[in-house]
């Protein structure tokens, strides 16, 4: 992703911003685990990331549009230390924040002198103040956005907060040729990291251990992963989320992984079930191939203009029909015992992108991934491919590798 990118975000964000405005973005900061310091792993907040190319902690974004319309910018960074160096390893400096950003050097600022600038701002310049806030639960901690909301609410009191952060999906919701290019990218890399995992991997090991050889692969690749790796074999596939692995993977269940690398901070997100001892039985055949079929099912409705929740329906009135028809309901209100979650979301930086979007666009990347789910048979099969959105033919990035049940049984008995 060059510097381009970066610069052209945040002029199309300057583009939707109110005059008189001023937002403030932070980068984010690792988790501390007891007593250690710094030794969690870090991970960028994403709307900081799409608009600045950095991925420093503790940095701040503040981008501002005059009332005359005038935009502005200004990031905020630790001053270079040579002490800290020594034991953290290189500091982010004024030239690498402009060659990743795109932003001038007189814009680059240390951030002992951010309170000065910010009460200029504020006393001159803006009369709002805009935050992009994306808390998903009352249980979560407090982030440095909110920490600093609260503090110009204190300093400021008339000042309105609002927040910024649909305005900020409604741009990430819409990818540019590299964006996508990067997904492809992670995508290639997860399955063949499947592929390494199936031809290594054996039953009787754990579940640990099969996403271990995956995660190999992967890290071999230089990525990173997107998410947590989720290896349920036999009934731990009827939980979504399952992702602790430590179960011995025994030969005659099938075992589904929900896993992906991530490129440059984009996400890939895939499933796949497979037979642990390399040959499905009739049973499992027939449960996959309805999934199979409800994913085509599924990606014929992700085309411009259509809702995004025509996808789920159609899957919905497939398995209607389809279950009915191997007896496994009389009625149509049991589907929802045997799948209970959505068909789709949006993917990105995150691997639940945001995204502001109720119908679909070219440009648009979404997951597509059915399953089924039946714990009085031990059974969970889910099936994921991620799909851009284009003005023809949906467009799957992921494709029909390690899909059909002959290519899949070759693989696992070479
Ligand atoms: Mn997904």
């Amino acid at each position: 992703m060059n510097k381009e990118f970066f610069a052209n975000n945040r002029h199309r964000l300057f583009e939707k911003m109110e005059e008189g405005s001023v937002l403030f973005l932070h980068s984010g900061i690792a988790p501390v685990k007891s007593h250690d310091q710094n030794m969690h792993p870090f991970a960028v907040n994403r709307d900081f990331y799409y608009l600045t190319g950095i991925e420093e902690q503790d940095v701040w974004l503040i981008l501002g549009k005059s009332p005359m319309g005038t935009p502005s910018e200004a990031l905020f960074i630790e001053q270079p230390d040579e002490e800290i160096i020594k034991w953290n390893g290189k500091m982010l400096t004024v030239e690498r924040a402009c060659e990743l950003s795109g932003m001038e050097q007189d814009d680059i600022k240390y951030k002992q002198d951010m309170e000065r600038f910010v009460a200029r701002k504020l006393s001159r310049e803006a009369d709002k103040a805009l935050f992009s806030f994306d808390r998903l639960s009352m249980g979560a901690f407090r982030t440095p956005s909110e920490d600093y909301a609260l503090k110009l609410r204190e300093k400021y009191p008339a000042l309105p907060i609002e927040n910024a952060f649909k305005m900020i999906s409604g741009l990430r919701a819409i990818k540019t040729p590299e964006e996508i290019e990067c997904i492809r990218k992670a995508g290639d890399v997860t399955i063949k990291a499947l592929e390494h995992m199936l031809r290594s991997a054996k039953p009787g090991e754990y579940e640990y251990q099969w996403a271990a050889d995956f995660e190999h692969y992967v890290a071999r690749s230089g990525m990173g992963k997107a998410f947590t790796t989720i290896a349920a074999s036999g009934a731990n596939a009827v939980m979504l989320h399952y992702s602790d692995n430590d179960h011995i993977v025994n030969a005659g269940d099938l075992i589904l992984f929900d896993l992906g690398a991530e490129y440059r901070n984009y996400a890939s997100d895939v499933s796949r079930t497979f037979p642990v001892g390399g040959k499905f039985t009739e049973r499992q055949k027939e449960l996959y191939k309805i999934v199979r079929e409800a994913m085509d099912i599924s990606k014929d409705k992700m085309r411009p203009g259509v809702s995004i929740r025509e996808p789920q329906q159609a899957v919905i009135d497939f398995y209607k029909k389809a279950l009915r028809t191997i007896g496994l309901i009389t009625d149509d209100s049991e589907v929802g015992k045997y799948y209970y979650h959505g068909v789709s979301h949006s993917l990105g930086l995150d691997t639940h992108d945001p995204s502001d979007r109720l119908v679909y666009e070219p440009g648009m990347v979404v997951s597509n991934e059915p399953g089924l789910y039946i714990k009085e048979e031990g059974i969970g099969i889910r099936l994921e491919n991620d799909i851009l959105i284009t003005e023809g033919e949906p467009c799957d990035l992921i494709g029909n590798r390690l899909l059909d049940i002959d290519e899949i049984e070759n693989i696992m008995n070479r």
